[in-house]
């Protein structure tokens, strides 16, 4: 990053996307506002989560998602708040949610951008008071301008991200996104309602000691991901799982560590989205100096076939991603 780039800590967010829309005099503005957009929905569902225990919304809404999984009421809330900013912001022409199995049009034929996104992820932690998190990614639409988005728009490999971020609802709340000119983060704070720059230009550790996986399906990960996890334990590192995947990742590209969501024999192809969860992560991890691989191919470098599709997921400090590497390739 450049200096004229560099903003002091406590820049409100609407600033500093001004300020970065100012480097750029030729760009149109609308990625700015679309930017804003997804801040303001951030600030819509802080409330509606902090709200959850008081007016008892949260809790099964009776519905199953499209990847046959109950829905929470938080998550439809999420959904239909994040869905609303998009289609009024105007920039949007098509989104992509974990929510929903079909593509939404939002009616803006004119928008460039096509944003994919899983409004509340974590949704198990919704109820017990733990971390949850919203995570999208921002792809410039390939087909022609005027017409509703296609499947081709959407199905773009993570290279193709023109910026993606994730919102973590955790002790504090807190945006962190990348245009791919460095990652920053932004606090909020709801008494003023507005997201202050208090994490600028974060770089992830090259290395850390904290590993993150649900153990409970060790029996079925591949033997290269059981040995990593047995070297992570001869070595003293800390075993870390929130099961909020945000929440997991942010501490560990703050801190130093790997996440890891391996193929199971439940989830063969694992369990996390690769257009809405780890094509974002992965671009923010890049973008801070760390790696994100599928275990054998880089996350972002994997053509998408399928809205929904799946992809083991290793994320986080680039040594230790190397190493998993290693051990996966030393068991074929
Ligand atoms: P969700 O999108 O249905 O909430 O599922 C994704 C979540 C991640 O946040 C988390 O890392 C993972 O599922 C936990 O899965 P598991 O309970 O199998 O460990
Ligand atoms: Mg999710």
């Amino acid at each position: 990053m450049n200096d004229k780039l560099a903003l002091p800590v406590g820049t409100t967010l609407d600033r500093f996307i001004m300020r970065k829309q100012e480097d750029f005099p030729f760009a149109s503005g609308e990625l700015s506002q679309l930017l804003r957009d997804i801040a303001l929905a951030a600030k819509i569902v802080n409330r509606e989560i902090n709200r959850a225990g008081l007016l008892d919304i949260s809790g099964a809404f009776g519905q199953q998602n499209v990847q046959g999984e109950e829905q929470q009421k938080l998550d439809v809330i999420a959904n239909i708040r994040f869905i609303r900013a998009l289609r009024n912001g105007g920039e949007v022409c098509t989104i992509i949610s974990e929510e929903e199995e079909d593509l939404i049009q939002t009616g803006n034929k004119k928008g460039r951008y096509i944003v994919a996104m899983d409004p509340l992820d974590g949704s198990s932690n919704i109820d017990v008071n733990v971390s949850i998190g919203t995570i999208f990614s921002i792809y410039r639409r390939c087909s022609e301008v005027g017409t509703d988005g296609t499947m081709e728009d959407c199905l773009q490999a993570g290279t193709q991200q023109i910026a993606a971020g994730y919102v973590v609802y955790g002790s504090s709340t807190m945006l962190v996104y990348t245009t791919g000119n460095g990652v920053n983060g932004f606090t909020y704070e709801p008494s003023l309602g507005e997201f202050f720059l208090s994490h600028p230009n974060i770089k992830t550790p090259q290395t850390g000691n904290i590993y993150s996986c649900n153990e409970g399906g060790s029996n079925s990960f591949p033997e290269g991901i059981k040995n990593y996890i047995n070297y992570c334990k001869e070595n003293n590192y800390s075993g870390r799982y929130i099961g909020s995947l945000v929440a997991d990742f942010h501490r560990n590209l703050l801190k130093g560590g790997i996440y890891i969501y391996p193929p199971t024999a439940k989830a063969p192809n694992g369990k996390l989205r690769l257009l809405y969860e780890a094509n974002s992560l992965a671009f923010i991890v890049e973008q801070a100096g760390g790696k994100a691989t599928n275990g054998t191919q880089r996350i972002m470098e994997i053509e998408p076939t399928e809205l929904h599709q799946r992809c083991p997921l290793i994320i986080g400090s680039t040594e230790m991603v190397d190493k998993v590497e290693g051990f996966l390739r030393a068991e074929v």
